[in-house]
């Protein structure tokens, strides 16, 4: 019997913030396991998912949206996506294919790699007629020599799954990097910090996502096998204190109902979320507060 190679190697998903790096790695996965919001900048740190079956394992770095940076936090957050740019099998520069007029930054990410780049244009559920679709791909096809130029809908998934095959095509003989068993290797406690972040940010609006950090406290199994999770959200002022909490309390439960709800799907489990907001002045200009959040 023919035994085919095991392959396996890191591929980052880079872009414009909001054009959908982290629907995709969720759809990739089957699982939610990282932030999506319909506003800009939602993911912050540079997070691994981890696809494995019996030929291999791709490890996909979902990054945060590429901007222009304003704060410190935001700073860091583009020099993340940068970075993941070395020491990749492959990039997957991902476009926005309703709003793809971005030549230049094109450009400039897929020449920064030193690895094959393939060009996937996301959301193409919203683009009508197909030969819209076709002309879109034309044009942006001249910009840089994509080893591959896919169109997908990360939300319907759409051709994703055709995307994970030429990924995998792409790939060398490898090692297995993790074990073939975990989705991110991140932290579980990490994990459902974002996605009670992920609730902030579909909750509320102009500012105040922007400066809202969560923090699981505490992560224990009862007896019962039961999680209790104690989690602080971190705002940087009073007034967004009290948007976050919301009439009696109103806005802040159901932060909690809904990310409870996530959380208790993705451990199989059930889940008892506890959830306390605190002011801390400025802390998305502040390096000691954004190392402990992963963020720097
Ligand atoms: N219609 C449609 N919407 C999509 C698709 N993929 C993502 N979206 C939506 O686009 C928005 C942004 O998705 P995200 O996955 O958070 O985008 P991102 O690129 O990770 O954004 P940042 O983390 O901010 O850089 C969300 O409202 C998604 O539901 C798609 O294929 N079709
Ligand atoms: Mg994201």
């Amino acid at each position: 019997m023919e035994n085919k190679e095991y392959k396996s190697g890191f591929v980052s998903i880079v872009g414009r913030p909001n054009v959908g790096k982290s629907t995709l790695l969720n759809r990739i996965l089957n699982e939610k396991i990282v932030a999506v919001s319909d506003k800009p900048q939602t993911t912050r740190n540079t997070i691994r998912g981890i696809y494995s079956d019996e030929g291999g394992q791709v490890v996909f770095l979902d990054t945060p949206g590429i901007h222009e940076a304003k704060t410190r936090l935001n700073r860091s957050m583009v020099d993340a996506a940068y970075a993941s740019l070395s020491g990749i099998d492959l990039l997957l520069l991902v476009v926005d294919a309703t709003a793809p007029r971005e030549d230049q930054f094109i450009r400039n990410v897929a020449a920064k790699a030193g690895c094959p780049v393939f060009l996937v244009l996301n959301k193409v559920d919203l683009v009508e007629p197909r030969e819209r679709l076709l002309a879109v791909m034309a044009g942006l096809s001249s910009l840089h020599r994509f080893a591959e130029i896919v169109p997908i809908s990360a939300h319907t998934g759409s051709n994703v799954e055709r995307l994970l095959n030429l990924v995998r095509e792409r790939l060398p003989e490898g090692i297995a990097y993790f074990p073939d068993d975990i989705l991110t290797d991140q932290p579980e406690k990490v994990v459902c910090a974002e996605l009670i972040r992920e609730k902030v940010f579909r909750l509320t609006n102009a500012e105040v996502p922007y400066g809202t950090a969560v923090v699981v406290e505490s992560f224990q199994e009862r007896p019962s096998g039961v999680i209790a999770i104690n989690a602080t959200i971190m705002v940087e002022r009073d007034g967004q204190k009290g948007i976050i909490i919301g009439k009696k309390g109103a806005l802040l439960k159901k932060i909690g109902e809904q990310a409870r709800r996530d959380i208790e799907r993705l451990l199989g489990t059930r889940v008892y979320l506890e959830l306390y907001v605190k002011v801390q002045e400025r802390w998305t200009e502040k390096t000691a507060i954004l190392r402990e959040l992963g963020y720097e």
